[in-house]
């Protein structure tokens, strides 16, 4: 039976030891509740470091066997590793920089080296443990590295990833120095899942930036496997917050931390300088300041979980924290009202829910927070009530699907305020009509439901990926009929566009001369007195001369301007440039307000390339300028051809259809092929006949039979065809 192998870097449950003996606390954190509910069809196995450094060897074997009765096997780390890795690498530089406190990351490359060695043995434990069928899911910052570093030892598993806190926008992440790596290892898995759309496109823009994939609706295409990047917002076991009483077992007491009937505020984190808390403690003071008819009206129950205490901005933290609020009580505080009652610790899920239950508002404005699940809680704990306004920042990823809250800027202090105010005046009707929408979204969207939704989304990606690549590989039915058909065909046609099919891009073109295997392959191809193989590209023919003619090949230049056979170019028709001097103008234009891009002048075309710059300013130029090339071209028998990243300007009536027909028609073929990547190629597809095999190279919309994922799988197949 296949497995679910999840992988975080803390088990749900921690070891600790009294007198000497250890003993196990399970934490039943959201994640493992959402799992709990998955498919039974599945086993579940959870690796993770169990919260204690082991010192004496010797305990090891005992504590193995005691946690896998529970299907968890423990990582073991050691003092130095918990401090460089995860108090380092994971909570030193990914925390801050991902959570956009790029002061606060400390690079040190002792960190790096033990992050990296970390996730290897993470790996080695997943490694060992890897069946056929089985999924691996990988949680979080701290595991970065992991996807990839599976997938070296085993090409074929399914592997997801998910992210719990934020992605930063690219400006922010191109600062780390290890942001290649980092890309890599995620890229490893098949499904890589975000909390928000932002964190999402965040994350696709640093891809294309760094490592040079575009995307294609979230799909990427890496090393001949495709990738599915998506938003996955996690969600809570609501009942669980909805009705605390059943779950318990036992009454709940809000009334304990009511008091004569003041409205109460709630604020709960852990202490962590991404939360707000100085500011939201700073905010609450000038409200009382600014409406002081709310001075012994309202009270704020600010609960802060320790965390994180070995890393001096945590102590700087709490210290900032207990002088606001003392400062807080010394301005406001009377004998019988406190303004705020401030607890340093954490509290019991009993109490808690006492709380959610007991506030008026909750008062939750991190600066910044990947999700915040409190947020929800509240909410779900308002089922039976329908009173209680939620405030939140617009900068927690709940903020996306907790629409109907008062949504802040938590630095804009005016803002904060004026919404305290809001929601202390906000009438008992509003209060219910926000609270049951997003309750009724809250209740379908559990954590159970991103569980499933994740892995049921992961299976899919992973078969269509496998089937889908492998369309053309040596098992499949359609490659073998090719290969097949070709071994007993005589007379064959075989027609290649030359860049993205034969030579992967370069940001220079005339960088991509063919390589010796390119010219071994090709030339042993045209050896075969049954093949006629052509190639027909879109550049010049001086280039296409230099590279190819050694092989006495028929080649078509200029998209089928010229054309070769023979050993002889020969222009297609009657063609004219003298439209040249009219539209050259625009294009320097063009280069002169975006630096970077260049101008390619052929003999009947002229094509601008914006490979060099950035896309996304390259097609904003295209839509400005294109009106005024259409204009111009249009009574000049002119066209406007946009391919990859270039725009090229030549005479109509010409395209690599139109070349492609003329050897068509010289013979009666009895095996014909295509193989193309950009657009331009498409005009091949269309004029072959059903017979052909038409290959698209990538994954865009095409009318060619079917995909190719690379140039190296193109040059297998030409390999392949070598051998028949
Ligand atoms: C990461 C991301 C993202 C808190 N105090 C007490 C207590 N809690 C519980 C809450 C809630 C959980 O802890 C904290 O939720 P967060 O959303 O802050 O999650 P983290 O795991 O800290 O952080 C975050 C999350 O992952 C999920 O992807 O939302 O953005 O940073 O469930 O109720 N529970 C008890 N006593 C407390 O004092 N019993």
């Amino acid at each position: 039976m296949p497995k679910l192998i999840i992988i975080s870097n803390r088990l749900p449950v921690t070891i600790d030891r009294k007198d000497g003996e250890l003993f196990y606390h399970p934490s039943a954190g959201g994640l493992a509740t959402g799992l709990k509910s998955l498919d039974d069809d599945m086993d579940k196995i959870w690796v993770g470091w169990p919260g204690k450094v082991i010192e004496d060897e010797w305990e090891i074997p005992a504590i193995q066997k005691d946690l896998e009765r529970q299907g968890l096997i423990p990582v073991f780390l050691s003092q130095d590793e918990t401090e460089l890795f995860y108090e380092g690498f994971s909570n030193k530089v990914i925390w801050p920089l991902f959570h956009y406190f790029t002061e606060y990351a400390t690079y040190d490359d002792q960190y790096w080296l033990v992050y990296q060695e970390v996730n290897q043995k993470f790996a080695d434990e997943v490694n060992n443990i890897i069946e056929e069928g089985d999924i691996v899911w990988v949680h979080d910052y701290q595991l970065m590295l992991l996807p990839a570093y599976i997938r070296e030892q085993h090409p074929k598993v399914s592997i997801g990833f998910f992210l719990h806190i934020p992605f930063p926008s690219y400006e922010v992440f191109r600062i780390l120095p290890y942001r290649k790596p980092i890309l890599d290892g995620l890229l490893g898995a098949d499904q890589i899942g975000f909390h928000t759309f932002g964190y999402m496109r965040h994350f696709l823009s640093a891809v294309y930036r760094i490592s040079g994939h575009e995307h294609n609706f979230g799909k990427l295409t890496v090393d001949n496997r495709i990738i599915n990047v998506d938003v996955f917002p996690m969600g809570i076991d609501y009942q669980k917050y909805a009705n605390p009483e059943r779950y318990l077992g036992k009454e709940i007491h809000p009334e304990r931390y009511i008091r004569d009937g003041r409205k109460l505020i709630l604020s709960i984190d852990r202490l962590d300088y991404t939360k707000g808390i100085p500011e939201r403690i700073k905010a609450y003071a000038q409200f009382l300041e600014e409406y002081p008819e709310y001075i012994g009206q309202v009270t704020m129950a600010m609960i802060v979980v320790p965390s994180r205490s070995n890393v001096d901005q945590y102590q700087e933290l709490k210290n900032e924290i207990d002088t606001l609020v003392g400062s807080l009580v010394g301005t406001y505080g009377t004998f019988d009202w406190e303004p705020i009652q401030y607890f340093y610790r954490s509290f019991p899920f009993e109490d808690l829910t006492a709380l959610f239950k007991a506030a008026d508002i909750a008062l939750i404005t991190p600066l910044r927070d990947g999700m915040n699940l409190v947020a929800k809680e509240f909410i779900a704990s308002k089922e039976t009530s329908q009173k209680g306004v939620l405030i939140l920042s617009e900068m927690a990823g709940a903020a996306d699907q907790l629409t109907e809250a008062l949504i802040v800027n938590p630095n804009d202090v005016k803002d904060v305020i004026n919404n305290l105010l809001i929601a202390l005046e906000m009438p008992e009707e509003d209060q219910a009509n926000r609270l049951s929408i997003m309750q009724s979204r809250m209740r379908k969207h559990t954590v159970s439901h991103w569980a499933e939704t994740f892995i049921k989304e992961q299976i899919i990606m992973t078969e269509f990926s496998n089937k889908h690549i492998q369309s053309l590989e040596v098992d499949s039915e359609q490659r073998e009929a090719l290969l097949n058909h070709y071994g007993t065909s005589t007379n064959r046609l075989i027609i290649l566009d030359y860049d993205g099919t034969l030579m992967d891009f370069h940001t220079d073109p005339q960088a991509v001369k063919p390589d010796d295997e390119l010219m071994e392959i090709l030339s042993e191809l045209n050896n075969d007195e049954r093949n006629k193989l052509v190639v027909i590209s879109g550049r010049d023919r001086e280039t296409l001369d230099t590279w190819l003619s050694p092989l006495g090949i028929d080649m078509a230049a200029e998209h089928g301007v010229w054309m070769k056979r023979n050993d002889k170019w020969k222009a297609s028709r009657s063609l004219f440039k003298s439209w040249k001097v009219d539209v050259l103008p625009i294009l320097e234009d063009l280069v002169e307000r975006t630096p970077g891009s260049f101008i390619e002048e052929k003999d009947y075309s002229l094509a601008w390339h914006y490979r060099k710059i950035d896309k996304d300013l390259g097609e904003k130029r295209i839509r400005e300028y294109r009106d005024v090339l259409q204009y111009l071209t249009a009574n000049l028998d002119l066209q406007v051809l946009e391919g990859n990243k270039v725009v090229e300007i030549k005479n109509s009536g010409v395209n690599k259809g139109k070349a492609t027909a003329s050897w068509l028609r010289k013979s009666d073929w009895d095996f014909i092929i295509a193989i193309g990547d950009d657009q331009t190629d498409e005009d091949i597809f269309k004029v072959l006949p059903d017979s052909a095999y038409t290959l698209k190279v990538g994954l865009q919309q095409t009318i060619a039979k079917y995909n190719i994922m690379s140039v190296q799988e193109v040059r297998q197949l030409i390999k392949d065809l070598n051998s028949k």
